[in-house]
C-alpha cells in the first residue's frame, strides 16, 4: 500500500541546498533566530518529504571584533568560548526540531581554505584594491576601533553618550571621526586617527552582472525594489579587511590584516557544506561550480540583504563559483505588538522557551502566520494560545480522538474497507497539490488555513453523523466503523500534510497509525488495516506556562544593573534597537553572555555585608537613582561607600537614612555620570514601587559579614 520515496520521478529530482543565516558565536539563540531557523525547516523537510535531495547546513559566525572582546572579557580564549557556544546554539535548535544536515564553524579549516581560495580569485582577477584609510585606533588597548566601538556627543543636536554611527535621540548618522569628544567603549581612552592600508572588494564592477541577476533570479519583489535603490544610489567599494588584533582569518600574503568577518561568514555556507560532503561521499562541485543545476537558497533576515545580494553574488561571480538561485528574506519577530524587550520578558530565549513550553506549538504557530513576504510577525502570546488550542487541540487532533476509541474498542483497531463519504475524502486528498504549492512558495499560513478549512469540514461531517449515538444500536456498527474509519484517515492525510511543520506530532500519529506519513500517502487511505490504540497526542497551551516563561524571561535588574543603564543610556537604546533586529543580529555588541552561570567560588567571592545607610539623597537628572552613603562598620566616621542604587521609584531618601541593608562591599568601583559608585546594594521585588532593598532589622549587627 505505501509508496515509497523513489516514486517520485528521477526527472523531477532536484538538488537543493539551504543555508539559513549564520548566528554570532557570542549570543543565545531566542524566538527571533528561531522565527528564521523554524522558516526553513519546515522548507526543507517538505522539500525532503517530496524526495528532492535536499541539504541543510548553517554554522556559528566566529569571527570578529565583538567575539575577541567577549572572550577577553569572560577570560577565555576565542576558540573556548565559540565552541561553548556552538554547543549551545546546537542544543536550542536541536529543541526546536531543526533538521541540519550539519551546523559547523566559520572558524574552521574548510573555510579558512574557501576564504583563502576566493580571495586569492578575487585578487588573481583584479577585484581586490588597496588604499590608506584613516580610523579611530585607542591607543591604550591598541587597536583600530569599529564605528560601534565609539562613543561621544552628536554633532548634530549635541546629546551626549551617543553612538560612533549614529545618535539615538536625532536620529543622524555620522561617520565615526565626527562623534564630539569621541570615547573608546573599550578602555575610555580618547582615540586618535591613525592612518593603515586596507584592502578592498571592488563591487561596483559586478554592478550590471548583479542587476541582471536581480532581474532573472526568483528575488521576492521587495527585495528587487530594495536592490534597485541600492542600484540607483551607487555601488561603492567594499572594505575586507582589518588589522590586528582580530579574531579572524589573516589574508594571505598580507601579514597583520585579517578578514573582516562579513567576508567570510557567507563563505561559511560553503565550509559547512564541504564538512558534509566530506563527511558524507556528497559531490560538493555538483552544488557550487559555475554551471551547477542544483538550487541554492538562503534564509535571511531583512537586515541582511545586503550582504547577501550584492557582496556574496559578486564574490561567488569574481571567484568562478555558481550564485544563488534565490535569497529569500523575511522580517523582524515583535512580540505582542511591540520590540522584544527584557524588561518586559518578551525577550525569550530558545532555552527558556523549551522549558515551559512545547516546541511545536512555535513552529505551528509561526507556520501559521508566515507568508512569502518580508513583513514583520507578532507573536501574541495570548493569540500563540489561543490559535494552537483551536487548530491543532481542537481541530486536527480531535478528529482522532472521537474516532480512536470506537475503532480499538469495537473493532479491534481495524479500520473499514468502505469509504463513507467518498467526497469528502477527495476533497481532502485533493488538497495535497495546492497544500504544496504553498509550501512551496513559502506561503505557509496559506497552506495552514487550507489545512484547518479542511479539518473543519471533517469535524462537520463527524458532528452530524454523530457515531457516538449510532453506537448505542446494535445495526448500525458497521456504519460506526466506516464513519470512524474515514475520520481516521482524514486525520491521516491532515497530518500528512503539516507533517513539515509538526514533526514530532506526525511521528506519533504515525505509530498511532502504523503508516509512515509520506507526502504521497496522501492520495491514498488507508482500509483494512489495523491501528494502535490512540494516546493523548498533544496538550493545549496552558496560559500559566506561557506567563511563567515570560517571568523567566524578565531581566531582573540589580540595582547597578539600573545605575548601569541610567549611566549608558546609548548603549541601553541600541541595545533595544539590535532587539529590534531581533531575527537576525546584525550587531553581535548587544547579543547575551553565553551563560549566567557562576561557580561556587565565584560566589564566594562577593564580600556581601551588613552596612548603615548615613546618607541618601535624589541624583540630579537621573530618573531612578539614590545616591547612598554607606557606613561599612557602622562607624559614621569609619569606612563609607558612595552607591548608586536604581530604587528611587520606592523609596524616599529620607525614609532610608539611619536604616541597615545588605551591599557588594568589594564590587570595582564604577564611573557613572553622577560620580562613582563604589558598591552595590541587594534589592528584591518585581520592581517600581516594589522594590526592597535588603533591610536587616535595625538592631542587626552592622559590619557583620553575611556571608
Ligand atoms: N552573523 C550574521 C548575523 O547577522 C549572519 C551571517 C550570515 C552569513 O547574525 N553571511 N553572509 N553574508
Ligand atoms: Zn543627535
Amino acid at each position: 500500500m505505501s509508496l515509497s520515496k523513489s516514486s517520485v520521478q528521477a526527472a523531477d529530482k532536484r538538488k537543493i541546498l539551504v543555508t539559513c543565516a549564520l548566528p554570532y558565536a557570542n549570543g543565545s539563540i531566542h524566538l527571533g533566530h528561531l522565527l528564521e531557523h523554524i522558516q526553513t525547516d519546515i522548507w526543507v523537510r517538505f522539500q525532503r518529504m517530496r524526495g528532492h535531495e535536499t541539504y541543510f547546513v548553517c554554522a556559528d559566525d566566529a569571527h570578529g571584533t565583538p567575539i575577541m572582546l567577549k572572550s577577553q572579557e569572560l577570560g577565555v580564549t576565542p576558540e573556548e568560548m565559540i565552541a561553548a557556544v556552538r554547543e549551545e546554539h546546537m542544543a536550542d535548535f536541536a529543541g526546536f526540531h531543526i533538521s541540519y544536515d550539519n551546523y559547523h564553524s566559520t572558524h574552521s579549516d574548510e573555510n579558512k581554505a574557501f576564504a583563502e581560495e576566493i580571495y586569492n580569485r578575487l585578487h588573481a582577477n583584479g577585484h581586490i584594491k588597496t588604499r590608506t584609510i584613516s580610523q579611530l585606533y585607542d591607543p591604550e588597548k591598541g587597536m583600530f576601533l569599529p564605528d560601534r566601538f565609539v562613543k561621544g556627543t552628536c554633532p548634530k543636536c549635541k546629546s551626549e553618550d551617543q553612538n560612533g554611527d549614529s545618535c539615538d535621540n536625532c536620529g543622524e548618522t555620522y561617520s565615526p571621526t565626527e562623534v564630539l569628544n569621541p570615547r573608546s567603549v573599550v578602555s575610555g581612552a580618547t582615540p586618535v586617527l591613525r592612518d593603515s592600508e586596507h584592502y578592498f572588494f571592488d563591487l561596483p564592477a559586478f554592478g550590471d552582472m548583479l542587476q541582471e541577476w536581480t532581474r532573472s533570479g526568483s528575488l521576492q519583489e521587495e527585495m528587487a525594489n530594495k536592490l534597485a535603490e541600492w542600484f540607483e544610489q551607487g555601488l561603492k567599494q567594499w572594505d575586507i579587511s582589518r588589522d590586528a588584533p582580530y579574531f579572524g582569518f589573516e589574508i594571505p600574503n598580507a601579514p597583520g590584516k585579517y578578514f573582516y568577518v562579513w567576508l567570510d561568514a557567507p563563505i561559511g555556507y560553503m565550509g559547512s557544506f564541504k564538512n558534509l560532503c566530506d563527511e558524507k561521499g556528497i559531490d560538493f562541485d555538483a552544488f557550487w561550480q559555475l554551471d551547477s543545476e542544483a538550487e541554492l537558497y538562503h534564509f535571511i533576515g531583512k537586515d541582511i540583504i545586503y550582504f547577501h545580494s550584492l557582496f556574496w553574488p559578486a564574490m561567488l561571480e569574481g571567484a568562478g563559483y555558481r550564485k544563488p538561485t534565490s535569497v529569500y528574506a523575511h522580517g523582524f519577530v515583535t512580540v505582542n505588538g511591540a520590540k522584544m524587550s527584557k524588561s518586559k520578558g518578551t525577550f525569550i530565549k530558545g532555552r527558556t522557551y523549551l522549558e515551559h513550553l512545547n516546541p511545536e506549538y512555535l513552529r505551528y504557530y509561526y507556520a501559521a502566520k508566515l507568508t512569502s513576504r518580508i513583513d514583520d510577525l507578532d507573536l501574541n502570546l495570548e493569540d500563540f494560545a489561543q490559535r494552537v488550542n483551536s487548530d491543532l487541540v481542537g481541530k486536527v487532533v480531535n478528529i482522532a480522538s472521537r474516532c480512536a476509541s470506537f475503532i480499538t474498542k469495537r473493532f479491534d483497531g481495524m479500520l473499514s474497507t468502505n469509504i463513507d463519504n467518498q467526497a469528502l475524502a477527495d476533497e481532502v486528498m485533493a488538497a495535497g497539490d495546492s497544500i504544496a504549492a504553498h509550501y512551496e512558495a513559502r506561503d505557509f499560513s496559506r497552506g495552514m488555513r487550507e489545512i484547518m478549512a479542511l479539518a473543519d469540514k471533517v469535524n462537520e461531517y463527524i458532528a452530524i453523523k454523530e457515531p457516538w449515538q449510532l453506537v448505542k444500536d446494535e445495526t448500525k456498527q458497521q456504519e460506526v466503523q466506516d464513519i470512524c474509519s474515514l475520520g481516521i484517515n482524514m486525520f491521516r492525510t491532515l497530518m500528512i500534510y503539516l507533517k513539515p511543520v509538526l514533526p514530532v506530532l506526525a511521528d506519533s500519529t504515525a505509530q498511532f497509525l502504523n503508516d509512515e506519513l509520506i507526502w504521497e500517502g496522501h492520495k491514498t487511505l488507508l482500509t483494512d488495516h489495523k491501528i494502535n490504540k490512540f494516546k493523548a497526542l498533544l496538550q493545549r497551551v496552558d496560559m500559566d506556562k506561557v506567563n511563567a516563561m515570560t517571568d523567566a524571561s524578565k531581566d531582573n535588574m540589580s540595582p547597578t544593573q539600573a545605575a548601569d543603564a541610567e549611566k549608558k543610556p546609548a548603549k541601553k537604546a541600541k541595545a533595544q534597537k539590535v532587539v529590534d533586529n531581533s531575527a537576525a543580529l546584525a550587531d553581535p555588541l548587544a547579543a547575551d553572555p553565553i551563560s549566567d552561570e557562576i561557580q561556587f567560588e565565584d560566589f564566594a567571592k562577593i564580600d556581601l555585608r551588613i552596612a548603615k545607610i548615613i546618607n541618601a539623597e535624589h541624583v540630579e537628572k537621573a530618573d531612578k537613582l539614590l545616591r547612598l552613603t554607606l557606613a561599612l562598620d557602622d562607624k559614621e566616621n569609619g569606612e563609607t561607600r558612595q552607591v548608586f542604587a536604581g530604587i528611587k521609584s520606592a523609596y524616599q531618601p529620607e525614609d532610608l537614612i539611619g536604616k541597615h541593608t545588605v551591599m557588594v562591599a568589594n564590587l570595582a568601583p564604577r564611573k557613572m555620570r553622577f560620580g562613582m559608585s563604589e558598591g552595590m546594594v541587594l534589592a528584591a521585588g518585581p520592581g517600581g514601587k516594589d522594590l526592597w532593598i535588603l533591610n536587616p532589622d535595625d538592631g542587626a549587627q552592622a559590619g557583620m559579614r553575611v556571608k
